[in-house]
């Protein structure tokens, strides 16, 4: 049986997946709405990827014989100027589940809670791929000197984001 403390983690981290999940198809909305097909199916299948991690951590509990309860995830923000303002809220967003990945992992570790240290290793690994990814984005922007104005940088960034691979 995991530790409360681990339970609670994990189901805290169950409802922050549904609400990444949520917060991509949101950009990915934003991005349909002003006509910027590549980074919608960007953002789109990066909600579906989000989805998968909670999907993960829900099996996890499971599993183990954990109560999990889904509670009321927040509605993700609307409004954003321009489309380096949606990239970078989804690359600050990363590192802040970045650091509650971590959190988990210090804390099995700590509690001796090996099982859940080593489920939480994949996390660790899929974390620092979607940093490297986000960090491929801004790199790309940095070298067009993309900051989100309209013209022919739009067009380049948006159809580098519809070529990304993020498997
Ligand atoms: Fe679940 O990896 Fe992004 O947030």
């Amino acid at each position: 049986m995991l530790k409360p403390q681990i339970a609670k983690l994990l189901n805290e981290q169950v409802n922050a997946e549904f609400f990444a999940s949520n917060i991509y198809l949101q950009l990915s909305a934003w991005c349909e709405n002003a006509g910027l097909e590549g980074s919608a199916k960007f953002f789109r299948e990066h909600s579906l990827e989000e989805r998968e991690h909670m999907d993960k951590i829900f099996d996890y509990m499971a599993e183990c014989s954990l109560p999990i309860t889904i509670g009321a995830i927040d509605a993700p923000p609307t409004e954003y100027g321009n489309l380096m303002d949606v990239i970078n809220a989804a690359y600050q967003h990363e590192l802040k589940v970045t650091a509650m990945i971590n959190n988990i992992a210090k804390t099995a570790f700590e509690l001796q809670d090996y099982t859940t240290f080593n489920f939480i290793e994949w996390f660790i690994a899929e974390q620092h791929e979607e940093e490297v990814l986000f960090g491929k984005i801004l790199s790309k922007a940095e070298t067009l000197d993309f900051k989100g104005q309209t013209g022919q940088t739009l067009g380049i960034m948006d159809n580098f984001l519809r070529m990304l691979d993020q498997k």
